[in-house]
C-alpha cells in the first residue's frame, strides 16, 4: 500500500506498474483492471467530476473507491458513487431501445427493437413532420446539468433542424442556474462566481497566493448535500477546518446553519429585502471597499438609494430576520477580508430571482471581493462546448430562426434576448402546448417532441398534471434514459436505453465552461454494446438528418479530441493522463483585462463596471436597481387567504441519496431515505394532531399532495418544507397511476407564470399552505 502511495497508479508515469500501453489510467493485477475515471452521469449529478477508481472483472464492475490523488476530491465519495454497481445492474434498467403505438401510451406495451429499427423509426418521422408540418413543429426538452447538458442543446439544430430545441425545460421562470448565470453575464461580463477553494491547482490550498476566506456566506444553498454546478461541497469543511467561519441565509436550520456564526433563517421568498438590509448596514456604516467602489462599479449611488429604505428593523418586519442578526452579520462580512459568498438555486426559485441576485453580486462586489484570493472566483463565459452550440444555432436558416416560440404578447423579452441559444421559455412553452394562442397567426401546433435527461412530470415541471395533458396529443414523443420514468410511461413511443458514466467516454466540465477549474476524463470501465450515451446518439441521429453537419466527426472521441484542441491547444490524451486537467487562476482580471474581449482592464459590461445600476435591465423594462416584491402567494400578499393556508412552505432541500427524481428503485439509497418526508416544527405538529411518521396531506390554493411527517426544531412554527421530485418505481407504472407521481409532488402546490417581467424566477421554494393528517399517500 504504501508503495501505492509513493507512486500513485493514476500518475501518467511510463513506468506506472502494469498500466495497459496507451491507457494511462487502467492497470491490471490478477485479472482486474482497475480503470481511473471521473464520475458525471447517468446516473445523475452535476459536473463535480468525483475522481474515482472502478474496478472491473471479466467486464463487471466489482469495487467503486474514490481516487486521493484527485486534486478537488481526494478520494471522497457519496453514497450514489458508491452504489453505482446497483445502478448498473439493476433488473428495471432499459437495456435496449424500445417502441410502443401512440395508442398505448400509458400502459405497459412496450416492444423491444434494434437500435437500427428504433433509428429507421425516429428518422423517418422526422422526414415526415418536416414534411408535413415543418422542423419548427419539433421541439426538445432537457433537464438539469447532467452530461446531457452539454449535448441536448444541440439536437435541436443539428440533428432536428428546429429553433425550438437547444436549452428548452418544462420549468416555470428556468428557475434554476439560467436566472444567475444570466444576471451575472449582464451586471458583471462574467460566468458564475464561486467560493475561492483554491480549485484551479493541483497543490490546492498549498498554492502560492492562495488565501483562505475568513467568512463564507452560504446563502439560499446547501452545498455540503448538493455539491451543485461543480462546487465539492465538502470542501467547505476543509475551508472550515483551516479558519473559515459561516454565515448562512436559509428558512430551514441547516447542519451548516447549526455551525454558522450567523444564521440569518428568513422567510422563503424574502432574500431581496434581505440582500438590501445587508448592504444597507454596510454602506450606513461605510465598511465597504471605497476603492473598488470608485473604481470599479457603476450607479453606487443610486443602489446605495435603493436599500436605503431597508434599515435592520424593517427588514426583521418582513423577512422575520431579526435585526440584530442582521446588522452583526453585515459587518462581519464586510470587515473580514477577504471572505467569500456563494448563491444556491433558492434565489433562482422565487419571483424576485432577479433582484436577490442583484444583492448578491452587489454585496460581494462592494465588499472588494470579487476576484481576489480567498474572495468570489469569476472568469469569462466560455467554455469548449458553448461557441459550438451557437455555431450550430447558426446552422438553422433564418426564416426557420425566426419561428422560434415567444410569448404572444411579447412577455419575457430579456430572457428570449439572452436565448440566442434558442431556448424557449418553460411558461411560454406550457400556453403554447395548451394552444391557449391559436388564434394568432404566428401560432403553429407542436408535434413532437425529444425529452434528453429530464422527467418533468416527477420534478422540473410546476402544475405537472397541465403539462401531462398538454402533451398527451403530440403526435411523436422520443425519449432516452436508463431508467423507465413516469414521464415516459406516460407520453413517449420510442425509449433509447443510455450507458451509465462507467460504461462510456466522456468529458466533465464543472459550471458546464462558466468557471470552469478542470476538465476530466471519464472512461468507459465496463463496456455495454446495449446502450449509448447522449452523444453518440446524437452523432448517429446527426449523420442521418442532417449529414451535412457531421461528415467531420466520426466518434466520440474524435469530438473531443477537436473540441479540446481547437480551444485549449491539448488533446484528449492530454487530459486522460491525469486525474484532472487543472485550469489555473489568474486573480484581479479586471485589472489586467482579462475580462474583456478588448484586453482592456475592467468587466466586460457596457460600462466596464460592475453594474450595481443596470442598463440592461432597464432596457427591458425591468428596474435598473433592486427592489422588493413580495411573493404572488404570501402571507402578506393574500391576507384574504391567510386562514384557510396559514403556513408557508418552502421545498427541494437536497437529501444526499437521490438526486431529483433518480435513485428511487435503488435499494441501499432508498433505504437511506424510504419516504417522502414534509418537515414540521413539534409544536405546529401538536396544534394539527400530527405525530412522527403520519401521513400528511398538504394543500395550497392551487393542488395538494401527500408526505410523510418528520418534526424536528429546522423549521419554525410558520413554516414546512417538503420534498420534490418523488414517486414510486415500486407501484403500478400504468395511467393514471403512473408510479404514483402525482400523489406526493411538490409541483402540485406551485403555480405557472408567476414569473417576473425577465422571464426568469419561479416560486418553487415559497408559497403558502395548510396541513392536515390523513391515513395513506392515497390521501
Ligand atoms: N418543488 C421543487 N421542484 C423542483 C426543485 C425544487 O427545489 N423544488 N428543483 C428544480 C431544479 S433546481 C431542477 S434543475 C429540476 C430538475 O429536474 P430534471 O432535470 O427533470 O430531473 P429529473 O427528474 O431527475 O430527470 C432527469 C432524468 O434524466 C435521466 N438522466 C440522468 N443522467 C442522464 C444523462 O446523462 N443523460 C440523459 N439523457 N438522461 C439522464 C434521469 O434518469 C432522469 O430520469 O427540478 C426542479 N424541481
Ligand atoms: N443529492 C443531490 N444533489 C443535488 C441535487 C439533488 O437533487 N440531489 N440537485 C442538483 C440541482 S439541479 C441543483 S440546482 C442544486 C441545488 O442545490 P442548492 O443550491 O444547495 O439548493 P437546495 O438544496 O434546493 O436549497 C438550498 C437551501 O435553500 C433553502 N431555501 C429554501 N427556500 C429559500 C428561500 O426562499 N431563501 C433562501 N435564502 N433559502 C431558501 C433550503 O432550505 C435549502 O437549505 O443541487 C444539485 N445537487
Ligand atoms: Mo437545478
Amino acid at each position: 500500500m504504501d508503495s501505492e502511495k509513493s507512486s500513485p497508479v493514476n500518475e501518467a508515469s511510463p513506468s506506472c506498474k502494469n498500466a495497459i500501453p496507451g491507457k494511462p489510467y487502467i492497470t491490471e493485477e490478477d485479472g482486474v483492471m482497475k480503470v481511473r475515471t471521473c464520475a458525471w452521469s447517468p446516473p445523475g449529478d452535476h459536473p463535480v467530476g468525483c475522481g474515482m477508481f472502478l474496478y472491473v472483472k471479466d467486464n463487471k464492475l466489482v469495487k467503486v473507491e474514490g481516487d486521493p490523488d484527485n486534486p478537488i476530491t481526494q478520494g471522497r465519495l457519496c453514497p450514489r458513487c458508491l452504489a453505482l454497481d446497483e445502478v448498473i445492474y439493476h433488473k428495471d434498467r432499459l437495456q435496449h431501445p424500445m417502441v410502443r403505438d401512440r395508442a398505448d401510451r400509458g400502459k405497459d406495451k412496450w416492444k423491444r427493437v434494434s437500435w437500427d429499427e428504433a433509428y429507421d423509426l425516429i428518422e423517418s418521422r422526422v422526414r415526415q413532420i418536416w414534411k408535413d408540418y415543418g422542423a419548427e413543429t419539433i421541439f426538445t426538452l432537457t433537464g438539469t446539468g447532467r452530461e446531457s447538458t452539454l449535448y441536448a442543446p444541440v439536437y435541436g439544430p443539428a440533428v432536428l433542424n428546429t429553433c425550438n430545441g437547444s436549452s428548452t425545460y418544462a420549468f416555470s421562470g428556468e428557475a434554476c442556474y439560467g436566472p444567475r448565470a444570466t444576471i451575472t453575464n449582464y451586471l458583471l461580463g462574467a460566468g458564475v462566481p464561486e467560493i475561492d477553494f483554491a480549485q484551479y491547482w493541483e497543490d490546492r490550498y498549498d498554492h502560492p497566493g492562495w488565501e483562505c476566506p475568513k467568512y463564507i456566506l452560504v446563502w439560499g444553498k446547501d452545498p455540503l448535500y448538493s455539491s451543485p454546478d461543480g462546487f465539492f461541497g465538502p470542501s467547505i469543511i476543509d475551508l472550515m477546518k483551516m479558519r473559515s467561519k459561516i454565515i448562512t441565509i436559509d428558512p430551514r436550520l441547516t447542519w451548516l446553519g447549526a455551525h454558522a456564526e450567523y444564521h440569518l433563517q428568513l422567510r422563503p421568498g424574502t432574500d431581496a429585502a434581505v440582500g438590501m438590509g445587508l448592504c444597507n448596514v454596510i454602506i450606513k456604516e461605510g465598511l465597504y471597499d471605497h476603492d473598488f467602489v470608485d473604481r470599479w462599479t457603476y450607479g453606487f449611488e443610486e443602489f446605495a438609494k435603493a436599500c436605503e429604505p431597508w434599515t435592520p428593523e424593517r427588514v426583521e418586519e418582513v423577512t422575520w430576520v431579526p435585526a440584530q442578526t442582521l446588522v452583526a452579520a453585515a459587518r462581519a462580512f464586510a470587515t473580514n477580508s477577504p471572505s467569500t459568498a456563494t448563491w444556491g438555486v433558492a434565489l433562482d426559485q422565487s419571483k424576485a430571482s432577479t433582484q436577490a441576485a442583484q444583492c448578491f453580486l452587489a454585496l460581494v462586489a462592494i465588499c472588494g471581493y470579487l476576484d481576489v484570493p480567498g474572495g468570489v472566483t469569476i472568469t469569462k463565459p466560455t467554455s469548449f462546448i458553448g461557441q459550438w452550440r451557437y455555431d450550430m444555432m447558426d446552422t438553422l436558416d433564418p426564416q426557420m430562426a425566426a419561428k422560434h416560440i415567444v410569448d404572444r404578447d411579447g412577455k419575457y423579452a430579456l430572457f428570449n434576448a439572452g436565448a440566442a441559444m434558442g431556448g424557449v421559455q418553460g411558461d411560454t412553452l406550457l400556453n403554447w402546448l395548451e394552444g391557449k394562442w391559436s388564434d394568432n397567426k404566428h401560432y403553429y401546433k407542436l408535434r413532437m417532441c425529444w425529452i434528453i435527461g429530464t422527467n418533468p412530470l416527477a420534478c422540473m415541471a410546476d402544475q405537472p398534471k397541465r403539462w401531462y395533458d398538454a402533451m398527451k396529443d403530440l403526435d411523436f414523443v422520443v425519449a432516452q434514459d436508463i431508467f423507465m420514468t413516469p414521464t415516459i410511461m406516460a407520453l413517449a413511443d420510442v425509449v433509447l436505453p443510455l450507458s451509465t458514466f462507467a460504461e462510456h467516454e466522456g468529458l466533465v466540465t464543472p459550471n458546464y465552461g462558466r468557471n470552469q477549474h478542470f476538465i476530466g476524463a471519464m472512461n468507459e470501465a465496463v463496456h455495454n454494446d446495449n446502450t449509448k450515451s447522449d452523444l453518440e446518439i446524437l452523432i448517429d441521429m446527426g449523420k442521418r438528418l442532417r449529414p451535412e453537419l457531421w461528415k467531420d466527426v466520426d466518434s466520440p472521441d474524435d469530438f473531443f479530441d477537436q473540441k479540446l484542441k481547437d480551444n485549449y491547444g491539448y488533446g484528449l490524451d492530454d487530459v486522460k493522463a491525469v486525474p484532472a486537467k487543472m485550469a489555473g487562476y489568474e486573480y484581479r482580471k479586471y485589472e489586467t483585462g482579462g475580462f474583456r474581449e478588448d484586453g482592456k482592464p475592467g468587466f466586460n459590461t457596457s460600462t466596464g463596471r460592475v453594474e450595481l445600476w443596470s442598463p440592461v435591465l432597464q432596457s427591458f423594462g425591468e428596474s435598473p436597481v433592486p427592489y422588493f416584491e413580495e411573493p404572488e402567494y404570501s402571507p402578506v400578499s393574500r391576507p384574504d387567504l391567510r386562514f384557510e393556508y396559514p403556513l408557508v412552505y418552502t421545498t427541494g432541500g437536497r437529501h444526499i441519496s437521490m438526486f431529483h427524481s433518480e435513485h428511487r428503485q435503488i435499494g441501499s439509497l432508498r433505504a437511506m431515505h424510504p419516504d417522502p418526508l414534509v418537515t414540521i416544527n413539534p409544536a405546529t405538529a401538536e396544534k394539527y394532531g400530527i405525530q412522527e411518521g403520519d401521513w400528511v396531506e398538504i394543500a395550497s390554493p392551487l393542488g395538494s399532495m401527500v408526505q410523510k411527517a418528520h418534526l424536528t426544531n429546522e423549521v419554525n412554527e410558520k413554516l414546512i418544507h417538503v420534498e420534490h421530485a418523488w414517486w414510486f418505481p415500486e407501484q403500478d407504472g400504468e395511467a393514471p397511476n403512473l408510479y404514483g407521481v402525482f400523489k406526493a409532488n411538490a409541483n402540485n402546490l406551485i403555480p405557472h407564470e408567476s414569473v417576473s417581467v425577465t422571464g426568469y424566477g419561479a416560486p418553487y421554494k415559497n408559497g403558502i399552505c395548510k396541513i392536515r393528517k390523513v391515513d395513506s399517500l392515497e390521501g
